[in-house]
């Protein structure tokens, strides 16, 4: 049967909020979860991903569960490890502990970041193409995909690994306009990767239909997701505003952008 109880960790977060907006549609009923309280939302499961007693009761009788909560930028290893590492273990253990069947894991792009860009007529990069993560963060999702793989190998556990490139209401910046995934785009992909049969452990990138797209969107396809938005109407703009991606600039150079060499700072 398809799931309809989810839980989503991390929901006060950027992705968190704007899912909450859009799931229900799909029938969802959502049990939130995050460290930080979320207004108007008293139902939610307060605590961190190192509590494994709250998670085990926030886990209990959902059909599936959406893991965003976690450090989304970089930081300190050790920080990285007690809530990127250990709390998705933490959850993992915790679902399979209450016999939940599904994770829909959070990865990132910067699993991969280190990976060159392709150029001009160069094929788009492929979901199995070696994992090269651009900061402790992007190592961080590198162990929860093979995390996942473990859970499904060992205890039958299925998960769908999102290599989620840029969710955010609009893209900002040219390198988004190859990695945006619109909020829309993100809601139909989650529901995808909840309701197609069979998953194992599959590994997907996760963007809108973009023009200037650098990764393959098939094994993303193949669940059931039709992306229908494209960033190109904003490309004018933000070209003119901040110049096209050069051959020299490092940032410009690989799929992981400014996270290679100049990464964005968790500031708690
Ligand atoms: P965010 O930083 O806005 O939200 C993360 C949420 O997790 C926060 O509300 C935070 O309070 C919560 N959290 C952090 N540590 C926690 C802990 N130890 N226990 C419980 N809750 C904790 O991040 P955003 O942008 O919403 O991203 C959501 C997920 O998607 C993250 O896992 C991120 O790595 C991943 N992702 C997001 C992308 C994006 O474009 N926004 C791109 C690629 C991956
Ligand atoms: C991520 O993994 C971050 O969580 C998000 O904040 C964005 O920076 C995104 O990647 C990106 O690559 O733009």
């Amino acid at each position: 049967p398809a799931p309809r109880t989810v839980l989503l960790t991390g929901a006060a977060g950027g992705v968190g909020t704007l899912m909450r907006g859009l799931l229900p549609a799909y029938g969802y009923t959502l049990r939130l979860l995050d460290v930080r309280p979320i207004e108007d939302e008293p139902d939610t499961v307060v605590a961190d991903l190192s509590d494994r007693d709250a998670l085990r009761e926030a886990v209990r009788g959902v059909d599936a569960i959406i893991h965003l909560a976690g450090i989304s930028l970089e930081a300190p290893f050790e920080k990285i490890l007690r809530a990127n590492i250990e709390g998705t273990y933490h959850l993992y253990e915790a679902a399979r502990e209450e016999g939940v069947g599904r994770i829909v894991f959070a990865s990132s792009n910067h699993a991969v970041g280190f990976t060159p860009r392709p150029r001009g007529d160069d094929p788009l990069i492929p979901v199995d193409t070696p994992r090269r993560p651009d900061t402790f963060y992007g190592l961080s999702k590198c162990f929860g995909e093979d995390l996942a793989q473990l859970y499904w190998d060992k205890h039958g556990l299925e998960t769908v690994s999102v290599r989620i490139g840029s969710c955010f209401p609009e893209p900002t910046s040219v390198r988004m306009l190859s990695v945006w995934m619109s909020p829309a785009d993100g809601a139909r992909l989650f529901h995808a990767a909840l309701t197609a049969p069979d998953v194992g452990h599959t590994v997907v990138y996760g963007s809108s239909a973009n023009t200037r797209l650098w990764w393959d969107l098939s094994s993303a396809r193949a669940l059931g997701y039709e992306p229908r938005d494209d960033s190109e109407p904003y490309a004018e703009k933000l070209i003119a505003a901040q110049g096209d991606l050069d051959e020299e600039t490092v940032s410009h150079a690989y799929l992981g952008g400014h996270f290679v060499n100049d990464p964005p700072v968790w500031p708690y």
